[in-house]
């Protein structure tokens, strides 16, 4: 291999997907950080490094984000030519998650249902790709101390964000937090506040602490880096999926996740692919929007799933709601705790039931009824639900959930 050498035998096509519409790349770091070395390669135009292949998954087919972390490729102009790239926060917080194909579910849908297990994650939910990426961001700029409001699992990526970048946390909650969420916080380093009955009340506190000097607000949903660091996760579903699922199932509580997946379809071409948005009734700000046809604050949660419990929805859900088919559906707790009951048993694994409400679109056989209804096509090329994960559960408080809703 020669020693590093110039950039030159990057072609348009490639320096546009290594750099976003700003000139900078999709996760913020100038362009030229990502490209740290090119040598010459022994395989021929177009072939990939065999230390980094990209086919299969790997994160090399995504976007510029995932192209990170020393993925080499031969651009197909070049005839001899790897890449190699690196950039100053190759150490993205998040991980690719696995893409599972659920065989109970799919037996269920009569079709492929995937399991994207963001319960997988660094902190167990996929908060951390875009908390992870918004605070990078911020600690780049200067930030000397982060505080998020947090139904838990925001807080817990952004404390998470915070040791790793060697900042201190402040986490604000509900003063009804699980106390394994409160422990866990504070094994990361992060100072826990506990403020009022709902995540609302928690967010009024975490933005007056945000006014101190070198302070910064994260919100656990509502900022383009959050939006924009979601969005990999599409771009993981491109690269492992290749063609188009017949539908993306996901929880929406303040809609940051909506609007992660919602862009990154938009990013890889898949616009058209139906997104079925669930919520929890109690917790349903989103649904209620979208029948109003503008935000809407409910008067209080009552839901048991506390991390979908924002009172409003972030301003660009129904932007989304422009952008993409969004077929908006509300559960019953009962329906939310009884998927998270089915999933354990299915699968062995237990999430919160604000992803219970998720898979709730299955279990409790929404999917069906939206083919039924003729809103989602009778023959799915496949589905995929996000296993959006969560920390807000363990063995008992899923007994005690069931007790409370008279399921035992
Ligand atoms: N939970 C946030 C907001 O809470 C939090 O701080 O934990 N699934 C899980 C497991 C979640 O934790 C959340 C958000 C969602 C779904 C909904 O994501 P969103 O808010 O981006 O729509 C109040």
């Amino acid at each position: 291999m020669k020693p590093p050498s110039a950039l030159c035998s990057l072609n348009h096509a490639e320096r546009g997907r290594l750099r976003g519409v700003d000139g900078r790349s999709r996760f913020g770091a100038p362009t030229s950080t990502l490209l740290h070395v090119i040598f010459t390669c022994p395989h021929g135009p177009g072939s990939q490094s065999p230390a980094a292949p990209l086919k299969g998954g790997g994160a090399g087919t995504g976007p510029p984000g995932s192209l990170r972390a020393g993925t080499a490729v031969a651009p197909a102009s070049c005839s001899c030519a790897v890449v190699a790239m690196e950039d100053s926060w190759s150490e993205r917080f998040h991980t690719v998650s696995p893409l599972l194909r659920s065989w109970a579910l799919s037996q269920m849908v009569g079709t492929d249902v995937f399991l994207k297990c963001e319960n997988m994650q660094p902190m167990g939910s996929f908060k951390i790709r875009g908390i992870g990426h918004f605070c990078q961001e911020v600690a780049r700029k200067g930030c000397r101390h982060l505080v998020c409001s947090s139904g838990g699992n925001a807080g817990l990526a952004a404390a998470y964000s915070a040791r790793k970048l060697g900042l201190p946390a402040t986490i604000v909650l509900p003063e009804a937090t699980a106390p394994q969420v409160v422990r866990r916080l504070q094994g990361e380093g992060a100072e826990v506040l506990l403020a009022g009955k709902v995540w609302d009340d928690a967010n009024l506190q975490a933005q007056t602490l945000a006014q101190r000097d070198g302070w910064v607000y994260v919100s656990p949903f509502d900022h383009p880096l959050i939006w924009e660091g979601h969005s990999s996760l599409v771009w993981e579903l491109h690269a492992a999926l290749g063609t188009p699922p017949g539908a993306v199932v996901l929880a929406v509580g303040g809609g940051g996740l909506l609007a992660g997946v919602s862009a990154g379809l938009l990013e890889v071409g898949w616009q058209h692919v139906p997104i079925i948005a669930m919520e929890t009734c109690g917790a349903h700000c989103f649904h209620a929007a979208l029948e109003a046809g503008r935000l809407v604050t409910l008067p209080d949660i009552t839901s048991v799933a506390t991390s979908l419990g924002a009172k409003t929805a972030t301003a660009q859900a129904l932007v989304c709601a422009q952008q993409s088919t969004i077929l908006s559906r509300v559960v019953q707790d009962a329906e939310a705790v009884s998927a998270v009951q089915r999933f354990l048993d299915d699968e062995r694994m237990l999430v919160e039931p604000a992803c219970g409400a998720a898979l709730a679109a299955i279990y409790s056989g929404l999917l069906g009824q939206l083919q039924a209804e003729g809103r989602l096509s009778p023959s799915l090329a496949s589905v995929v639900v996000i296993v959006c994960g969560g920390n807000n559960i363990d063995s008992r408080q899923l007994q005690s959930l069931q007790t409370q809703l008279g399921q035992t």
